[in-house]
């Protein structure tokens, strides 16, 4: 997509333009925007000529343009039909100094979980990594894992499908308890600071279970097809607002989790912890309560035990 497109979209965001008027901004001519008008229409925007100038009808459900336009948070699209992994590019944008762009893909080759686990990412999900340099300490980088898994279950939640996360970062639908999304944080440092973020994101959104390992769900299965493009706005927007005021951040992932209250099992580093997850502490640690002791655990799977 050319910049000229991409002006001409943010323009036609606000409401119609006339060709005269687009043409004056773009400094082009009335030709020229015709043209461009034409190669959006081809690229799956609805594009109707209105007494009060060119408007857009339409969007496409998915792809670059798609979800540039009408984006309110300030992060540029970069999207690819396919790639290996979101994360690995983000990581290159990010390693390079360009800091809030947000890398979408429609399929993954090699999509990756924590601890160099597989992701499973076929063509019809979510797929997106946000290239970061936040200004705060790396001990602070889980508070961002947090804010993206509450932005990611409010964005699946005005699908109609009823989610919670479960700690530190799926999220699950609240019946089943089945993964929906996942997120993945990787980061550098230098010095004590943070030189590059990337937050990984996937959501399987229209994918169909029987391409999905066991233990997850899909949109498309607990809902139906959904659009995407919606739901990539809505998590962008809530990611953002979060981001900026980062003592809302574990107020929200309260409110928004599976974990608190449960018996749990966290595999960390040090070994299983076993007892009742009674709080989350800043920048995101898990507060177990086991027979003995109040543990606080930083890192580690988290297993929700069933009840006896
Ligand atoms: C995660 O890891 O949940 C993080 C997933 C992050 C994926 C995004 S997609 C965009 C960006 N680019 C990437 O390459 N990654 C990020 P973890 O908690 O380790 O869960 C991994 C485990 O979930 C696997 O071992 C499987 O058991 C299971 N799994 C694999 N694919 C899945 C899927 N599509 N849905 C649900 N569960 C899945």
């Amino acid at each position: 997509m050319t910049d000229t497109r991409h002006v001409i979209l943010d323009a036609l965001a606000d409401g119609p333009a006339t060709g005269p008027e687009l043409a004056d901004r773009l400094n082009i001519t009335r030709t020229a925007v015709w043209y461009h008008i034409d190669a959006l229409r081809a690229t799956g925007f609805t594009i109707t000529a209105t007494p009060e100038g060119y408007s857009v009808e339409e969007a496409p459900d998915y792809g670059g343009a798609a979800i540039a336009y009408g984006l309110d948070a300030p992060f540029t699209v970069e999207f690819h039909d396919t790639i290996g992994s979101t994360n690995d590019r983000a990581r290159e944008l990010a390693t390079t100094g360009t800091s809030d762009v947000v890398v979408i893909a429609e399929a993954q080759t090699s999509g990756r979980g924590r601890l160099s686990r597989d992701w499973t990412s076929p063509p019809g999900g979510i797929w997106l990594s946000l290239a970061l340099h936040p200004a705060f300490p790396p001990a602070h980088a889980p508070l961002l894992t947090l804010a993206a898994a509450v932005a990611t279950a409010r964005a699946i939640e005005e699908t109609g499908v009823s989610v919670g996360v479960k700690w530190p970062n799926d999220v699950l639908t609240t019946a089943e308890e089945l993964k929906v999304a996942g997120i993945l944080t990787e980061l550098g440092t230098d010095a004590g600071r943070i030189t590059w973020l990337v937050i990984g994101i996937g959501i399987n959104a229209n994918i169909s279970t029987d391409a999905l390992p066991a233990g997850a769900t899909s949109l498309l299965a607990e809902r139906g097809e959904i659009n995407r493009r919606t739901v990539v706005h809505r998590l962008l927007n809530e990611f953002d607002a979060l981001r900026r005021h980062p003592d809302a951040i574990l107020p929200a992932w309260r409110e928004h989790t599976l974990t608190l209250g449960r018996s749990v099992r966290v595999d960390t580093p040090d070994g299983p912890v076993t007892g009742t997850a009674v709080d989350i502490a800043h920048p995101g640690s898990l507060l177990i309560d086991t027979d003995d002791d109040r543990v606080r655990v930083h890192t580690g799977d988290c297993e929700h035990l069933r009840p006896v």
